[in-house]
């Protein structure tokens, strides 16, 4: 018989929340139990549904008395709570890795952007504004293929964020996803059941 679960945490996000995927998929490798809580349709305007966070974004973690906003900084704070080792190497100072973060938040980002103005209404490719953000997109992916060697086999908390990122990409086809070095780094990256586990749909 398994053990009873009863988890203390509890991450706001959605199964589809690529920001919300790379906080998951750091919760199962570190083996840390969450309630995740599926806070429907994020373009949504409500102060319930978002855990207490004013901006109505998802992830949101809320651990006992503390809430943590923002995905980097949620991945932080597990780390400095229950992972002394850091064993995913998410407490960096490195500037390359921190720039590959900064593009990858960047690209993901713009994503939310494109479809969520399309979920709410707006024709995204009737305005020079969608334009520059999906062009952002593209040559966000093109630097990230140009220093593609930065994703190492070993998991970290990076891979887990490509991951994140790609299977995304994938998921709502915005832009065509020609990168072999991503490729094929997701697909090694992909291969933990816990990384698995996770995938949208
Ligand atoms: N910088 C934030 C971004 C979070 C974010 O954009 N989340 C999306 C879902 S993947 C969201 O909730 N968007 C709602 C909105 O922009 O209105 C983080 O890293 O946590």
């Amino acid at each position: 018989m398994w053990p009873e679960r009863n988890p203390t945490m509890m991450l706001y996000s959605t199964p589809r929340s690529h920001f919300s995927r790379k906080v998951r998929i750091l919760l199962a490798a570190l083996n840390l139990d969450v309630e995740l809580i599926d806070v429907g349709n994020v373009a949504d305007i409500s102060s319930d549904i978002f855990g207490s966070n004013p901006l109505m974004k998802v992830p949101t973690l809320v651990d006992k008395e503390c809430v943590v906003f923002e995905s980097d900084h949620i991945a932080q704070y597990l780390v400095r709570q229950y992972d002394k080792d850091d064993q995913f190497h998410v407490l960096i100072h490195d500037i390359e890795q921190l720039n590959t973060r900064t593009i990858m938040n960047g690209v993901m980002s713009a994503e939310v952007e494109l479809i969520l103005a399309a979920r709410t209404g707006i024709t995204t490719d009737a305005h020079l504004r969608f334009d520059k953000i999906r062009e952002s997109i593209i040559r966000g992916l093109e630097w990230l293929e140009y220093h593609a060697e930065i994703f190492q086999d070993k998991p970290s908390y990076l891979g887990f964020h490509l991951v994140s990122m790609w299977d995304h990409l994938t998921l709502y086809d915005l832009v065509p996803l020609n990168y072999p070095k991503l490729h094929d780094c997701v697909r090694r990256l992909s291969v933990p059941v816990y990384v698995k586990m996770s995938a949208p749909k």
